[in-house]
Formats: C-alpha cells, structure tokens, sequence
C-alpha cells in the first residue's frame, strides 16, 4: 500500500523574522532549475535570495546554478538526498531545514529562499515544515492529460506552471484543455504558462513571486492578535 501523502507530520515554521520559503516541486525535467534560475535572475536585484536544490545522487542542479552565476557561490547549497526526492521535502525534511537555516545564519536579511525539489511523481507536496508556498512545475511534453490525472501537485500546489509551451504544437499537446483541466482540479488556485526556452525570465512567474513576498512583509509587521490579557 501506498504512503498516505495527505499526512504531514510537520506544523508550518513560524514566519516572522526570517526569509519567506518557496519549494519547487515536479516531474523530472519539466524545468524546475530552469525556472529557478529564471527567478534568481529577475528578483535577485529586488531580493536577498538564496536557493537549496535537491539531487538524488548529485549535486548537479546546484552546479548548473552557480556555473550560470545566477546568484553569488555562497548563496547556492546542494542536499543530497540519497533517495526519494519526496521523502527529503515531506518527511524527512531535516536536511533541507539545516540547509535553508545556515543560509540563513549566513545571510542575515534573507528575503526569499527556494527550495528545488528533486524531480519527482505526481503526489510530491512539500511539507509546511519545510516551505510556506510552493509552485509545482509541469512540461507540456508530459502529455496534455497530466492535470487531468491530477494529483496532489498539481491540484494543491499555491502557483502551477506548465513550462515548454514551445513544445506544444510539436508534441500534440492542446494547452486549452491543459488550462481547463488544471482550472477545474486547482478550485481558483492559480496557473501560469511559461515557456523558459522563449522567455528565459518568467516574468509572469516572478511577479506572482513579488506578491508572495510582499505578502509575508505585510504580514510579519501586521501586530499579533495573542489571547487578550485577563483583567
Ligand atoms: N524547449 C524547452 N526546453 C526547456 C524549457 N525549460 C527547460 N527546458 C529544458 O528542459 C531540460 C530540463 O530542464 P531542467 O530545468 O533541468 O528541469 P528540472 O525539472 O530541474 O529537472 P530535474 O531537476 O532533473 O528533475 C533542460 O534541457 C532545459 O534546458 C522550455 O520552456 N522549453
Ligand atoms: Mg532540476
């Protein structure tokens, strides 16, 4: 029998005073590095980032990162997680939390961290311990029936992106039924389509990034509402 991926074992992080956590999550290769190399690119002017990429076996995704100087060595950290790329972000997420807090200690001032899961099924959800919003990532050449499928990623994911739309028309993938189907699983959740061969920025993707910071800004400074004190 299968795990039971409703279950997270971790309460969400408390937010104030530390840097907003964003997981990227996906199928293998549907451009989950290329994506977060898109955002560092774009938001690193505006933004104190820092990324964690997750490899099974290799530090690869992290490599690629820093040979692309998306952002400066010290702010890339690689986790290898040495088996199921889900068990690293949602049930076992120890390595990943000392990975994003040493960045952090490093860093003071972080604004954002990323967290690129490794390339993983439908059901990959990162837990709550581990990342306050998450975008899942699907590529066109997948099949057009994959948000149809649906599946924890696709349906609960905070951002969907469907990557490769270049692709679409040489793989016979029809991105209207896509956006339909997506729509109809995500209950108003939103979805964007990227294409980061065309348009290597995201800028879609990175504004909804912007929002989400500047959501969690707001909020850290809105006053805690704790029990009123007794008289
Ligand atoms: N045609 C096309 N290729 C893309 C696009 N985005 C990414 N790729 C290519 O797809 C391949 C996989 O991209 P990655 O960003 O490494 O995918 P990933 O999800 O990080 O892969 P894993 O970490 O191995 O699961 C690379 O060769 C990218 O250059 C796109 O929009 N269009
Ligand atoms: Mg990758």
């Amino acid at each position: 029998m299968g795990a039971n991926h409703e279950h997270d074992p971790h309460d969400a992080a408390p937010a104030r005073g530390r840097a907003l956590r964003l997981g990227i999550g996906g199928p293998v290769g549907s451009g989950k590095t290329a994506l977060t190399a898109a955002l560092c690119r774009g938001l690193r002017d505006e933004l104190n980032l820092a990324v964690v990429t997750n490899d099974i076996y290799t530090t690869e995704d992290a490599d690629f990162l820093r040979r692309e100087a998306v952002l400066p060595d010290d702010r890339i950290t690689a986790v290898r997680t040495g088996a199921c790329p889900h068990t690293a972000i949602r049930d076992d997420i120890s390595a990943n939390l000392d990975a994003v807090e040493s960045l952090e200690a490093r860093h003071p001032g972080l604004d954002l961290v990323i967290v690129e899961s490794g390339g993983d099924n439908l059901t990959a959800l990162f837990s709550r311990g581990l990342a306050d919003r998450q975008i899942f990532v699907l590529d066109v050449a997948g099949g057009d029936d994959v948000p149809r499928k649906g599946g924890l990623g696709v349906a609960a994911a905070d951002l969907l992106v469907i990557n490769k739309t270049d692709l679409a028309a040489l793989v016979g993938s029809d991105l209207g039924l896509m956006g339909r189907d997506a729509a109809r699983v995500r209950d108003g959740r939103p979805v964007a389509f990227t294409s980061l061969r065309e348009r290597p920025d995201a800028p879609e993707v990175a504004g909804w990034v912007r929002g989400i910071v500047r959501e969690a800004r707001a909020s850290a400074h809105a006053p805690s509402h704790g029990p009123a004190a007794a008289s």
